[in-house]
């Protein structure tokens, strides 16, 4: 798995600097304020606002997080007038950028919104993506950018989960790893919460990376673990950093041919720490989500 992440990463690297060679040095991003987060209520709102016309004070007031690295309404105007941000965030394809439309997809996007939850009442007339799936591609994929390139500082910390399918059938046993990605800090530990559809897929078991964590604990012993809380620590003096393991867990697939269910995690109670003295020194992370659905076995009719 760490192999084809640096593989995956590589490529895409190769791929950026080949065509940064002839295009534009900035680039467009969803983290607004740069501070190597996606929030619904920084950059989101920002984006908003930006499109309805507030300028100064009244762009960036309660938007802008503790650790952004482009703060002022000055520099947010700039960036979000810039023709590489005009482009990016018409989100519809109508040619134009509208709060009520591109904003408010973006929006709903940031906050976890999927499904028709995600473009109802925001799609213009003269869209050229006018589908949930042409929206949540479009949105995954400046996303998983974000994510791979890291922020301006570079520092986009990022916790995957991978399914090992993204189609499998009834009755057949779902493993998937969770990964931490790009770390750059020394990673002292973790809590995050897993959640899925239990209609979908049903918990079966999990083995920490107890090579790396030398404590850790999960729900597993609850009789419906689901969100599941996993916590990992570690003692060593330097932590963790790069790409590392987290945990694999299995499920056995209960759903229907058609049906589907995301994996999403969350913080849970301290979220993620840096080595270091009390108090610890909290670090924030990206969650990736993943799908899989419930197709018909191979053979059967
Ligand atoms: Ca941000
Ligand atoms: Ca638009």
């Amino acid at each position: 798995m760490t192999v084809l992440l640096h593989f995956t990463k590589r490529f895409f690297l190769a791929c950026t600097l080949l065509f940064s060679a002839n295009s534009y040095a900035l680039t467009c991003s969803l983290d607004i304020d740069n501070d190597g987060n996606l929030d619904a209520l920084t950059d989101g709102l920002l984006l908003m606002r930006h499109l309805f016309n507030s300028t100064g004070d009244a762009l960036t007031e309660n938007a802008v997080s503790a650790n952004a690295q482009r703060s002022s309404a000055g520099d947010i105007s700039a960036f979000l007038e810039s023709p590489e941000c005009q482009d990016f965030f018409d989100i519809d394809g109508d040619q134009q950028r509208d709060a009520l439309t591109d904003g408010l997809m973006t929006m709903r996007y940031l906050f976890g919104f999927s499904g028709p939850a995600l473009i109802q009442g925001a799609i213009s007339s003269n869209a050229t993506r006018t589908t949930e799936t042409e929206i949540t591609g479009l949105l995954d994929a400046k996303k998983t950018s974000f994510m791979d390139e890291g922020n301006n500082s570079g520092t986009a910390l990022v916790v995957r989960v991978l399914p090992a399918v993204s189609e499998i059938a009834n009755g057949d046993i779902l493993t998937v790893s969770i990964v931490g990605s790009n770390f750059t800090t020394n990673t002292d530990g973790g809590s995050f919460e897993l959640s899925w559809d239990d209609s979908v897929v049903n918990f079966t078991g999990i083995t920490i990376a107890d090579s790396l964590w030398d404590n850790s604990f999960d729900t597993r012993a609850n009789t419906n673990p689901n969100p599941l809380n996993i916590s990992v620590g570690n003692s060593a003096a330097t932590g963790i950093g790069g790409d590392f393991e987290i945990a694999t867990i299995t499920f056995k697939v209960v759903g229907q041919p058609g049906e589907a269910t995301s994996f999403l995690m969350v913080d849970a109670v301290g979220g993620w720490a840096q080595n270091g003295l009390l108090p610890v020194n909290k670090i924030n992370v990206i969650y990736d989500t993943a799908n899989i659905r419930v197709v018909t076995a191979p053979g059967s009719n």
